[in-house]
């Protein structure tokens, strides 16, 4: 055994107290018997085996349903390095504190050690976790999102390269409940939560928090990106990596399913990854990008034959559902958007009896499915899922795709017009916030490059960071901004969205191409409202023209909204992005 792996869990042991540790292997039996106990204990609830082979169903305190970015942390020596976005902690004082809570919290109960890997085993790209936890619903997650199995133990060999993650359920005591990440000591300490992205420590806490220090530190990069191939009529494949910020539809565009009349000419969409991406300048000089994970912690809610076919095929085998709707008749599942078929027996997400009557004590309906119910489904289950989801050297891209929820002001789709505009356009992002983190739901806030929950640094280094790119490529993908969430006077969505951001996703690749002209406005360039094609949409021309139309007035007041926020960086701020906002709002002046 590796001395470094078994000191952690040694010292980990003999402050959370387990009664016993397991050795996970992510062998088929081993799985097979954690399911069982889990099923024993009330734990999970096997589902309708004939429909949903090896598919359960787990329900989390209903204080626990979503990440809690206010109780997540970044602790380090100094608070300039976790930045002015974060919440900090001296790293010493964090680790008193939390050793005090983990004293003994396993007393009675199992201690998992789960080793895994983000990326293939042994590709150079990819990192080593080791995860404890007492949750048996951890660690069949951990199995379906990351590579686990005793052959990172060879690949670590004698090395101490890989990051320790300390999960312990404890009391699930919401005022207790602490996700801090230590980025200078590649350890992530999670307590007193049971739910996903609070605990599966390789997804946002080592993928994104811990890794993209380490990327700031080794020149690659670690970013809440999507990637998906597009592969033309003539065969090319072009990569696409694109952030939006979380329930902002990234599982929904990797997975796309392009409009008839595309795939008659045969177009086809390859999903690499739905989540994260890891980036790294190629031998040629191109950014490269691998997805990290093994699966999909994919959003329930509004997943349909319709809407994303792909997904709802990924969870019909060997997938574990959180906080969905129990269907009662038939022993599946059910969430909100699902069909029109509501289950008339059915239990909620609380555990609740529930029928499609069920109201509280306002006479509102009451929801079945938590709005941030989800699905862990293993990546090998989706329909399109890339050839290239293994390739260790990654795939090479084309463009990247800001974008978020934006009801008014932001485009349909704009592009930079460089690399630094690109980075400044990032760094504008903002987005109505949603289900996926505790917290008011709607509202507009800065999500810079959709990580403002979790860069594990300063901001103002991460955009330097971003910047620096341009000294280490010289064939950087070009970047671009879209908006699929534009609402008219109804608050109705106007674009269709979903299987139709195809059409987008085609100007983007022309743009690459320089296959099509744009209009260069105060913000970027726009396209021509006829080089998007609307064949076949009840969308005509006008309402296209609205969807892409810049309002000045507004950017004016975003203008404002940037420069306000830009002051949270004082001089970290990259100068270079000063200069971007002063020549926006001298364009917005003309
Ligand atoms: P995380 O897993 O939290 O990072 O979310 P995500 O970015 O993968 O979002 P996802 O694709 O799961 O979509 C979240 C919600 O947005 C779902 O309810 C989708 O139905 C909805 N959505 C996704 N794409 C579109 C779109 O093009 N138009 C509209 N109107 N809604 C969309
Ligand atoms: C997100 O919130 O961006 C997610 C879900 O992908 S979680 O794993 O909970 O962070
Ligand atoms: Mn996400």
């Amino acid at each position: 055994m590796n001395k470094y792996v078994e000191k952690f869990v040694n010292e980990s042991a003999a402050l959370t107290k387990p009664d016993k540790i397991v050795w996970i292997d992510g062998s088929k039996e081993q799985i097979e018997a954690l399911r069982k106990e889990a099923c024993s204990t009330g734990e999970m609830i096997k589902l309708n085996q004939e429909l949903l082979p090896d598919c359960y169903l787990h329900r989390t305190a209903v204080n626990d349903v979503a990440r809690v970015e206010g109780r997540t942390f970044i602790c380090t020596e100094k608070k300039e390095t976790a930045g002015p976005t974060n919440n900090w902690m001296q790293k010493d004082e964090a680790y008193k504190m939390l050793k005090e809570i983990y004293d003994g919290s396993m007393k009675g109960r199992t201690m998992y050690v789960i080793p895994y890997s983000m990326g293939a085993i042994g590709s150079k790209f990819s990192k080593i976790g080791i995860e404890l936890t007492d949750s048996i619903y951890v660690v069949l997650n951990m199995c379906i999102m990351t590579r686990v199995s005793s052959k990172v133990y060879d690949a670590l060999g004698d090395s101490d390269d890989f990051v320790k993650g300390l999960h312990a359920k404890a009391d699930i005591d919401e005022e207790k409940r602490y996700i801090c990440q230590f980025p200078e000591d590649n350890t992530i300490m999670s307590v007193n939560s049971g739910y996903g992205g609070n605990v599966l420590l390789g997804k946002k806490c080592f993928a994104l928090r811990i890794a993209s220090y380490q990327g700031w530190q080794q020149g690659w990069m670690a970013e809440h990106m999507l990637i998906l191939g597009l592969e033309k009529p003539n065969g090319e494949t072009k990569y696409i990596a694109a952030a939006f910020p979380s329930a902002c539809g990234k599982t929904n565009l990797a997975m796309l399913i392009p409009p008839k009349e595309y795939l008659e000419k045969g177009y086809k969409i390859h999903t690499v990854g739905d989540d994260i991406a890891w980036i790294r300048v190629g031998a040629d000089g191109r950014l490269y990008a691998i997805n990290p994970e093994n699966g999909f912690f994919g959003v329930a809610p509004g997943t349909n034959e319709k809407s994303n076919p792909n997904a709802l095929a990924s969870t019909k085998k060997g997938t574990i559902f959180t906080n969905v709707c129990h269907n009662l008749e038939n022993n599946t599942v059910w969430w909100e958007g699902l069909d029109k078929n509501p289950p008339k027996k059915a239990v909620d997400w609380k555990g609740n009896p529930w029928t499609p009557d069920t109201v509280d004590a306002d006479g509102k309906p009451v929801k079945a499915a938590h709005p941030n119910s989800r699905f862990t489904a293993p990546a090998v289950n989706c329909p399109c899922i890339s050839s290239e989801f293994e390739n260790p050297e990654g795939v090479p891209l084309d463009a990247i795709i800001f974008g978020g929820r934006r009801a008014k002001t932001t485009p349909l789709v704009y592009e930079s017009k460089s690399w630094e505009n690109g980075v400044f356009i990032g760094s504008i992002m903002a987005s109505e916030t949603t289900a996926a983190a505790a917290g008011a739901v709607g509202v507009v806030r800065r999500d810079p490059m959709a990580m403002l929950p979790f860069c594990g640094y300063n901001m103002g280094d991460y955009f330097a960071h971003w910047l620096d790119m341009k000294n280490k490529s010289d064939k950087l993908p070009k970047i671009f901004n879209v908006n699929w969430f534009r609402t008219d006077e109804n608050g109705h969505f106007i674009w269709p969205g979903f299987g139709d951001n195809m059409r987008v996703l085609d100007w983007i690749i022309k743009r690459c191409e320089g296959a099509v002209d744009a209009d260069e406005t105060a913000i970027g360039f726009v396209p021509k409202a006829e080089d998007i094609n609307i064949d076949g949409l009840d969308i005509n021309i006008e309402t296209l023209k609205g969807l892409l139309d810049v309002d000045k007035d507004m950017w004016k007041s975003e203008a404002e909204g940037i420069e306000e926020f830009y002051t949270k960086f004082g001089d970290k701020l990259p100068e270079t992005l000063r200069a971007e906002l002063e020549s926006l709002k001298a364009n917005l002046a003309k």
